[in-house]
Formats: structure tokens, C-alpha cells, sequence
């Protein structure tokens, strides 16, 4: 352990001196701009657009796409404005539609940074299963379950609950699902997704 702990010293005192040196070197070139896939800052968590139905909802299946977002199996719903309360603007996704769904968004990251992924949670109040269930990947990979009971909530009080965690991103581009496992009409309802380079925990407001 002694010969590592050395050898990070030795390395910090490199890079150190590396930083202290740079103005003298030789700066390094970014010329591989035209190179880098042409993929997007994660947009629209909100799920603004395209406008729903005001008072209604439409049904997409996978395949079909909201705004950067796919959906990748099943159906959803795309909730529009006045049908039930959203946690964001106007609109929200109740993520069964004739049957339990998925959508996802693929956005650039930088490898090595943590994000932080914050969303509402909620549930279609209409029916049964009185608790909704679903769940998070992050390329394609399980970071979190979630579960919304709706026992008490209606359309004009939704209770939305914030749910949230992090990951670390490996390459340049990241994709994000969010994935219901409640294979009725009445799903899981999300809104306000953020993906953020902030701490979690909410230190950063
Ligand atoms: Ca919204």
C-alpha cells in the first residue's frame, strides 16, 4: 500500500507541476471538434412538447418519439395541459398508456463526471394498482426503483414527490430511461426531470 500511496503523491506532484508549467508549454490543440457526435444537452424533462390535447392526452408507442425523448417499449401517454395537475408548465407523462412503457433520452455527458438525475414522481389516479411502480436505467442499467401510492391523491392534487439520484458517466453520450412496471392502463406519472453536474442531496438548490 505504501509503494500506491507514494506513487499518487509522485503523480499529484507532476501534475502540479504540469499546471504550474503550462503557460510556458506548448498550449494543446482541440482539433478534434468536427469529430465529436452531434448529440444534444438533455432537454425537456418537463415534457412540454410537443403540445398534448389541452384536457387530454395522447397515447404514443414505442417507436414514436416527445420532443428528445423516444419511447422505447410499450405505450405512454402524454398527459396535456388541464387534465391533471403537472409538477412543471402544463404537461406531464403517465408512463402506461394502453399497457406499461418506457421513453428514453440520450444527451452528452463528459466521462468521469457524476450527474445528479432529479424527477417528480406521481400516479394515474383513474385505477388500479393503487401503488405504481417503475424504474430507472441509466444505459440500460438499474439506478433506481420507484414506487407512488395513490391512496388519498386526484387529479387536482397529484402529490408529486421528488425522487433523485446519481451516476457516473463513462462516455460521451448517456442515455436515460424511465421504465413503468405497471402493466395497466393507470401508470406512473413523471415531470420535472433534471439531470444536473451538481452534488446530489440538494446542495445545490
Ligand atoms: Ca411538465
Amino acid at each position: 500500500m505504501r509503494a500506491s500511496r507514494t506513487l499518487i503523491a509522485a503523480t499529484a506532484a507532476v501534475l502540479l507541476l504540469a499546471g504550474t508549467g503550462a503557460a510556458a508549454a506548448a498550449p494543446v490543440q482541440e482539433t478534434d471538434a468536427a469529430a465529436t457526435p452531434l448529440l444534444s444537452r438533455f432537454d425537456d424533462g418537463s415534457f412540454e412538447y410537443p403540445v398534448s390535447t389541452p384536457g387530454g392526452f395522447t397515447e404514443l408507442a414505442a417507436g414514436q418519439s416527445i420532443g428528445p425523448w423516444q419511447v422505447t417499449s410499450g405505450s405512454v401517454d402524454l398527459i396535456g395541459a388541464g387534465f391533471w395537475q403537472a409538477a412543471e408548465g402544463d404537461q406531464s407523462l403517465d408512463l402506461s398508456g394502453r399497457a406499461a412503457g418506457a421513453v428514453a433520452q440520450t444527451f452528452t455527458t463528459v466521462p468521469g463526471t457524476t450527474y445528479t438525475v432529479t424527477y417528480a414522481l406521481a400516479g394515474n389516479t383513474a385505477g388500479a394498482p393503487t401503488v405504481k411502480t417503475g424504474k430507472v436505467l441509466v444505459d440500460g442499467q438499474n439506478f433506481q426503483d420507484f414506487s407512488f401510492d395513490i391512496t388519498g391523491k386526484s387529479r387536482t392534487d397529484m402529490g408529486y414527490v421528488y425522487r433523485q439520484f446519481a451516476f457516473v458517466a463513462t462516455a460521451g453520450s448517456t442515455t436515460l430511461t424511465f421504465v413503468s412496471t405497471t402493466d395497466t392502463a393507470m401508470g406512473p406519472v413523471i415531470d420535472d426531470v433534471t439531470v444536473t453536474t451538481c452534488p446530489p442531496c440538494g446542495s445545490c438548490g
